[in-house]
């Protein structure tokens, strides 16, 4: 099984890093900007340069097929995302999306022959930038979020998913992403760790058990803001300072959860009127919480929700909570872990069964279709950052083993 360094990888890894909002080392690739579509593009070029075929669906999920001896039988896919969050790496999705257009061409400069069609998936929206949810292709295509809801998102200019998506040349009824059990017979995304575990204790190859249950949530708070000079203490109802106490709730929640696993993030926090002399008014705070264990992660949750009633009663400041999403964790087929896991070995990679804490594409897939996902290490975990790295030689040897997988799997 060759390993050797995929130049054309390594190269299109570069080249897919440069279509970008922001510049070098920095990736920002939101859904249906035009990097997204640039993006999109050029990967439609790649797709066809191998002699793939090609479907877009109406939410944008990019379908990259090659058809096997017997198409009436169900795929064989791999796949990931090419969106980007703000100043973002450029491996995060990436490794999966060109890693798997890497192993399909191989396959087929080999000579592979498939009998079940290959489908590689670049799903869309991964990232929940733009509407506030991450993976809306995926959760479409599991019908986990009905086409009503999709088009209930805006983005933080308004904008609605119809709207965005006519724009980008996604047309047709969004009922119509919803896909059938039993439409594929595997799927397995290869990804970058995005922790430390692998790099620590050397381990080529991370094989995925199960994916943690993520959940979030929006709060919108409002005080009776007032003139930062005028307004004694007593007076006020600070709902910034509500947003602090919460955000400390947060914290607390995940370190006292009794599992190592739960972790919770106050990622985004909007301060109006915004005004050095002006109490804040409004707040909306944004908020990430996860855990392996999902009673564990609903039990904590609780416990932020009276937390923060609780704060903003004794701050006389109002409390919307709004859920986003609150997903169960996803158990991955073990047939494929196996396979994965033989594949390794046989390639004479070190490997190991593993818990994915990011949540990816592959927890949806997993509500139709058996799955699983292969790991390979990123430098010190670092991930959702400029500096997230993997060298050539894990990138290798993650899509050495998916090309197996494959191979096997399409027999
Ligand atoms: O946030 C996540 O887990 C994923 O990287 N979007
Ligand atoms: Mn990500
Ligand atoms: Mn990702």
């Amino acid at each position: 099984m060759s390993t050797a360094c995929p130049s054309r990888l390594d190269r299109e890894i570069d080249e897919l890093a440069a279509i970008s909002a922001h510049p070098a080392p920095a990736v920002t690739r939101v859904l249906f900007s035009p990097e997204d579509l640039a993006a999109r593009e050029w990967l439609a070029g790649k797709a066809r340069e191998a002699g793939f075929q090609l479907r877009q669906d109406p939410v944008g999920n990019l379908f990259i097929r090659w058809e096997g001896s017997e198409p009436c039988l169900p795929a064989v896919a791999t796949g990931s995302h090419t969106d980007a969050i703000p100043n973002a790496g450029k491996y995060d999705g990436v490794v999966g999306v060109l890693g798997g257009l890497e192993a399909m061409r191989q396959l087929k400069e080999a000579g592979h022959l498939p009998r079940h069609s290959l489908e590689l998936i670049m799903f869309t929206s991964e990232e929940p930038t733009r509407f506030g949810i991450g993976c809306l292709g995926s959760r479409l295509m599991a019908g986990t979020i009905t086409a009503g809801e999709a088009q209930a998102l805006r983005d933080p200019d308004g904008r609605s998913l119809d709207e965005l998506r006519a724009a980008a040349g996604c047309g047709g009824d969004l009922g119509a992403v919803k896909v059938s059990t039993g439409a594929y017979k595997a799927f397995i995304e290869l990804h970058i760790e995005q922790g430390p575990l692998l790099e620590e204790r050397g381990i080529d190859i991370g094989v995925v058990e199960k994916i943690a249950a993520p959940s979030a949530f929006r709060l919108l708070l409002k005080g009776s803001g007032g003139h930062a000079g005028a307004v004694l203490m007593p007076d006020r109802r600070d709902a910034f300072l509500a947003a602090a106490e919460i955000a400390l709730l947060v914290e607390q929640a995940a370190l006292e959860s009794g599992s190592k696993d739960t972790v919770g993030t106050t990622g985004l926090v909007e301060v109006k009127p915004g005004a050095i002399n002006s109490i804040p008014c409004d707040v909306k705070m944004e908020v990430d919480f996860r855990d392996t264990d999902q009673e564990a992660r609903d039990r904590a949750l609780a416990k932020i929700g009276q937390g923060a009633r609780a704060v903003c009663k004794r701050r006389g400041v109002e409390i919307d909570w709004q859920v986003i999403n609150q997903d169960p964790p996803a158990l991955c087929e073990r047939s494929l872990v196996a396979l994965a896991e033989d594949k390794a070995a046989a390639a004479g990679f070190s490997h190991d069964r593993m818990v994915s804490r990011a949540y990816h594409d592959s927890l949806f897939m997993a509500r139709f279709c058996p799955t699983t996902m292969i790991f390979i290490p990123c430098h010190k975990g670092y991930s959702h950052r400029p500096d997230e790295f993997s060298s050539p030689h894990a990138i290798a040897k993650g899509v050495a083993v998916l090309k197996e997988c494959l191979k096997e799997l399409s027999r």
